[in-house]
């Protein structure tokens, strides 16, 4: 795959909060965002809230608040170890299928075989922070639903 057609843009980064509520209640009373979307990911053991500004346009990344569902969920776990803060940043592709397949190619791993669920139906995965310079890198290919 060409460098060029590998990621079309910064799609949001993830910020782990212990409470969804109180933090969006934070974000667009002190910040001036706005609630676009929100939805419970059992699978991935989140509350989550995306947010965007009020001139937002899709190719603006977006804000994801990300709260625990229970205590052995990644952002309880990530909290827990470092506190509330930046979790992730995710890159949006248009075939995660063959970006997946370079980027393994490339020696990098991705955390799951095939691309799981996430929001608005996304189909996303991840690759380890260890093989991505400490940061824990999302990829998403947006579904057709409300993102
Ligand atoms: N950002 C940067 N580094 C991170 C990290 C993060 N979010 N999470 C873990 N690490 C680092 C740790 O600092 C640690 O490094 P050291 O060994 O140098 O101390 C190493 O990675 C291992 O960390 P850990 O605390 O032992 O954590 P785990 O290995 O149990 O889990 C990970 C790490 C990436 C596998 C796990 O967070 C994961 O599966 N993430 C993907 C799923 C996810 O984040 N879901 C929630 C969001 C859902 C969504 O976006 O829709």
């Amino acid at each position: 795959m060409d460098n060029s057609d590998l990621f079309i843009c910064i799609d949001h980064v993830g910020l782990a909060v212990p409470d969804l509520d109180e933090a969006i209640k934070f974000h667009t009373e002190v910040f001036g965002w706005r609630v676009l979307h929100r939805e419970v990911n059992e699978e991935q053991g989140v509350a989550e809230a995306m947010m965007g500004t009020g001139a937002q346009l899709p190719e603006n990344a977006q804000i994801q608040l990300l709260a625990p569902l229970n205590e052995n969920s990644t952002i309880a776990k990530f909290i827990a170890k470092n506190g509330p803060g930046m979790q992730q940043l995710c890159y949006r592709v248009a075939d995660i299928d063959a970006v997946s397949a370079t980027l393994r190619e490339r020696g990098v791993r991705l955390l799951y075989p095939e691309p799981k669920t996430g929001t608005g139906g996304a189909r996303i995965n991840f690759v380890h922070p260890k093989d991505a310079g400490g940061v824990l890198l999302e990829l998403t290919q947006p579904g057709n639903a409300d993102h």
